[in-house]
């Protein structure tokens, strides 16, 4: 048994695209739980801490106009082995090669504009959950 948090986010494609409700709904229907939800725009300055480990990739400066291009809806997700089962219902990062039945596989459109981002380690959720939600 291993109870843990993670940070789901509805991205701005997705915020847009009305799939909120949809992301809530398979969170619950998994079993694990809403701790808190948060709408909210991200200032460049967030974004830039937020993706801070792609710094150096060709596609931070992209990443970083999209993130910030509308209002997001960041969800604080808790249960048993919670980074693990979260980043299993949003699937792989590219929509185009993500599963039908995962969330990108059915809602995403490309690899940037792929509807939900999800911590990959208890490192990184604890990170994103502290600067999301203090
Ligand atoms: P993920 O953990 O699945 O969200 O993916 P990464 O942490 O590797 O990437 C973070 C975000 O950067 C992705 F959600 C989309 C964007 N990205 C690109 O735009 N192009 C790439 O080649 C890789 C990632």
């Amino acid at each position: 048994m291993v109870l843990e948090r993670t940070l789901l986010m509805i991205k701005p494609d997705g915020v847009e695209a009305k799939i909120t409700g949809e992301v809530i709904s398979r969170v619950e229907r998994k079993g694990l739980k809403i701790v808190a939800i948060k709408k909210f725009l991200f200032t460049r300055e967030l974004a830039e801490k937020f993706y801070a480990v792609h710094k150096n990739k060709p596609f931070f400066n992209e990443l970083i106009e999209y993130i910030t291009s509308g209002e997001v809806v960041a969800l604080l997700v808790e249960g048993e082995s919670a980074i693990k089962v979260v980043r299993n219902l949003v699937g792989p990062t590219d929509s185009t090669i993500a599963p039908p039945g995962t969330i990108r596989g059915d809602f995403g459109t490309s690899i940037q504009r792929n509807v939900v981002h999800a911590s990959d380690s208890p490192e990184s959720s604890q990170y994103e959950i502290k600067l999301i939600f203090g």
